[in-house]
């Protein structure tokens, strides 16, 4: 059937996420709680592929040794019985009061070491249960006031988790990757490595930086104003989208997580269409959740409709690249070196004096003009569906 989740779309969701009971800083929880069992059962009645979920999402904080494998037998089984895997899990470090001014960048030792303890052991859990990304959103690693932290100070003590966390997967023989997501603000006034961008340049700081990537978050980047898919392709060309959060966000407002495509559907399909075009084959996995007005029937409407949403948009992306007059158009846009061959590429000494020497008529370029409204009118109607 048509636009009907398959294993191979590899669409993952939270388990706080079709978890979400509606809370929010103005109100209480507006759904009840399902089990990690129960949403495990739903996230297969709606078809998807994968679960993720944060240490404490499936394990009580205060569980005993007992609890705790007990829990993860009966969320082993729930998974057994619908076929769902987990492709990743990540820690909660910002949940619990002890966390309130951050985990790894803390200006307390003994919580920045509780951070360590608690992130080894959810990985232990994570890779127990069949991960292979692991995330970090440092959701409390940031400052209300400058006078608090040393930001460089900061990003030593992240780097050094970040080092011993690598060392530990190194040393337990796992096979796992980090991804770090980030996010300029909310909960704190300013979170550290405020989008993908700084994340990429600060992995290339860490001792492993072939074991750490990225997983961009379109609500966040649009938070900062930011083109998400541009993120996404400079994390691709740098070969780190080790994953992804989609979801959908109106700009510059707080972390919606909306539906994916509910809100800025042009955005949308330009990233569900670079996705599709360089072939990722990560999990797509959904960081949304549905509106606080929702009952439980139509939190599965929402987790449907991300996924329908995604396949309607990588159907449209398909008919983009496949239309005639877009791709005249396209090809007449990005048009080939031709004379220009002998003056651009690698560095010579030769090309470098024969491209000094070059008479351009600079005029003549500025008069050139682009189609792109056509184009971009070939688009949207494309998308509006009467193309
Ligand atoms: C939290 C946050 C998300 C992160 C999750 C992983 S937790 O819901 O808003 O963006 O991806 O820690
Ligand atoms: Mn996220
Ligand atoms: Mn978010």
């Amino acid at each position: 059937m048509a636009y009907e989740p398959r294993p191979e779309h590899k669409f993952s969701f939270g388990l706080w996420t079709v978890g979400n009971v509606g809370r929010d800083p103005f109100g209480e929880p507006v759904r009840p709680a399902l089990s990690p069992v129960e949403l495990v059962h739903l996230l297969a009645e709606v078809g998807a592929w994968g679960v993720n979920f944060h240490d404490n999402d499936l394990v009580p904080i205060d569980a005993t040794p007992v609890e705790r494998d007990r829990i993860v037998r009966e969320f082993q089984k729930a998974l057994d019985d619908t076929g769902l895997v987990v492709p990743m899990a990540t820690t909660n470090l910002f949940s619990d009061p002890a966390f309130r001014d951050g985990a790894f960048t803390s200006n307390d030792p003994e919580v920045r070491a509780y951070a360590l303890q608690k992130t080894m052991r959810a990985i232990d859990l994570g890779v127990e249960l069949g991960a292979r990304v692991y995330v970090f959103w440092g959701g409390r690693e940031g400052v209300e006031t400058d006078a608090a932290k040393d930001p460089v100070e900061a990003l030593k003590r992240y780097r050094e988790c970040l080092n011993f966390l690598c060392e530990y997967v190194l040393d337990q023989g796992y096979d796992l990757k980090f991804a770090l997501e980030a996010k300029p603000n909310e909960p704190r006034g300013d979170i550290y490595l405020a989008t993908t961008g700084h994340m990429l340049a600060f992995i290339e700081t860490l001792d492993h930086p072939e074991m750490v990537g990225v997983n961009p978050e379109v609500a966040h980047e649009h938070m900062a104003g930011l083109n998400f898919m541009h993120g996404v392709a400079q994390a691709w060309d740098a070969g780190k989208l080790f994953h992804i959060d989609l979801n959908d966000q109106n700009f510059s407002r707080y972390d919606q997580d909306f539906r994916f495509g509910s809100h800025n559907i042009k955005q949308a399909f330009w990233l569900v269409q670079f996705l599709e075009e360089v072939g990722y084959d990560g999990p797509r996995h959904f960081d949304a959740h549905a509106y606080r007005t929702s009952d439980h029937e139509d939190v599965k409407a929402f987790a449907r409709g991300c996924m329908r949403t995604y396949l309607i948009l990588a159907e449209k992306a398909a008919r983009f690249r496949e239309d005639r007059e877009i791709q005249e158009l396209l090809a007449e846009i990005r048009g080939e070196e031709g004379a220009m061959a002998p003056y651009l590429g690698s560095y010579t000494r030769e090309r470098a004096q024969a491209l000094k020497a070059h008479p351009f008529d600079r005029a003549a370029l500025g008069r050139r003009g682009k189609p792109y409204e056509a184009l971009d009118q070939l688009v949207v109607e494309l998308l509006l569906g009467v193309r």
